[in-house]
């Protein structure tokens, strides 16, 4: 439900603000919630309030406690390194005057964070800032690494559990809900094809060869906040950060800013992976992370990026198989046309995978 300028100002007064703020206007081009960016009275902006989709997330005081555990543990991590210029490189929340980390109005749950000044975020990337990006968000496992095993719930159960992503797959195509099975047979196939492959992680774990840690989940180069200088601030988006298993957060960089194409080309020839950006993202990556990381683990980084676009490629299938209930579309083939361009890079990945799997063995 689309809210006037005057019931958002409402809302936002229900949090423990003390000056007045008189527009929230609609920022950044996320598939799940919605975000505005809150202005005041001279112009500036101070805010960014947030819908949270609740139908997706819907245990929202685990969401927001996940959020305000990971803030908290950051800040100190900051704090104890000497960082100046804190509020700038880790999100700060504001709370509702109630008390509670948001406000629920009764149909939506809201929340507010401080609007990062002198930040920007970029949609596609440099090798540089790939380099940049590599080293920000293995920095944020590091500082998370300490983080005891309970100390974060699942936001989403097996957010990037390929088994469990399968299974919804297959679920979905069995029900055939929407009618479109036919016209995606082949794209089936080829995902049943490669199942097997794509399910190591959850295999070594059983086999206990594999261990969590808190990831981020969403690893988008949008989700990181860059100075003037083009230096990272700091990573955003908190909603996904989870234990789980490690290969998400080089994976998901990978099938997100190594695309020469969009996430939703539907020119297949645009798609192609950049391995420059691969690899400025990876050595990014090792600088931060290497100290954590088991050889095992390094080996299988550049099958992250095979795997979590083949999960992204699954992901949209089954939501246009099912009618399109999860994903935002903007027209209405769109999980069509993003799960084409999802396995035009992934055949691309794969097509390189020798040269990208050798590239690792400079770490070992
Ligand atoms: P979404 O779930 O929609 O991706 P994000 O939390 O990533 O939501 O926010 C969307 C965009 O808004 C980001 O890519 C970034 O450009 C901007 N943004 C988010 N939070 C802040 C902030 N605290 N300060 C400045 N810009 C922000
Ligand atoms: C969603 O919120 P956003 O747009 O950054 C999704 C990710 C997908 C991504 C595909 C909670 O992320 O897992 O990779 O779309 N988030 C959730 O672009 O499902
Ligand atoms: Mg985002």
């Amino acid at each position: 439900m689309e809210k006037t300028n005057e019931q958002l100002i409402a809302i936002l007064k229900q949090f423990a603000i003390d000056e007045d703020m008189v527009s929230a206007v609609p920022f950044g081009n996320g598939h799940i919630n919605d975000t505005l960016k809150v202005t005041n009275s001279k112009g500036e902006i101070k805010y960014i309030l947030q819908r949270i989709n609740h139908h997706i997330f819907t245990n929202v005081d685990m969401l927001q406690n996940n959020i305000f555990t990971v803030t908290s543990h950051i800040r100190e991590k900051l704090v104890a390194r000497g960082e100046q210029d804190v509020d700038r490189k880790v999100l700060t929340f504001i709370p509702a005057k109630d008390g509670k980390l948001y406000h629920f109005d009764g149909d939506s749950y809201w929340r507010v964070c401080l609007f990062i000044p002198r930040s920007k975020s970029f949609e596609e990337v440099t090798p540089q800032l790939s380099y940049e990006a590599g080293k920000a968000f293995g920095d944020f496992q590091t500082m998370l690494s300490d983080l005891p095993a309970d100390a974060l719930g699942e936001t989403i159960p097996n957010f990037h559990n390929m088994e469990f992503r399968l299974k919804q797959f297959r679920d979905a195509v069995e029900a055939n809900a929407a009618g479109r099975l036919e016209e995606v047979k082949d794209l089936v196939a080829e995902i049943e094809k490669r199942a097997k492959d794509m399910c190591i992680q959850e295999e070594l774990y059983r086999e206990g060869k594999l261990k969590k840690r808190t990831n981020h989940c969403d690893t988008k180069v949008n989700n990181i906040m860059f100075d003037e200088e083009g230096k990272v601030l700091c990573v955003i988006d908190l909603d996904t950060v989870m234990p789980g298993f490690v290969l998400s957060d080089i994976g998901d960089f990978i099938r997100t800013g190594a695309n020469t194409g969009a996430e939703d080309d539907e020119n297949l020839d645009n798609v192609e992976v950049n391995l420059e950006i691969f690899e400025a993202y990876t050595r990014g990556y090792m600088e931060t992370a290497k100290a954590f990381l088991t050889p095992q683990e390094i080996k299988l980084l550049p099958y992250g990026g095979r795997l979590l676009t083949y999960m992204q490629t699954v992901r949209f299938l089954t939501d246009y198989i099912n009618g399109d209930t999860y994903y935002k579309i903007h027209s209405p083939k769109h999980n069509l046309i993003r799960t084409k361009a999802q396995f035009k890079l992934l055949l691309s990945l794969e097509a390189h995978a020798p040269e990208m799997d050798g590239f690792m063995q400079t770490w070992l």
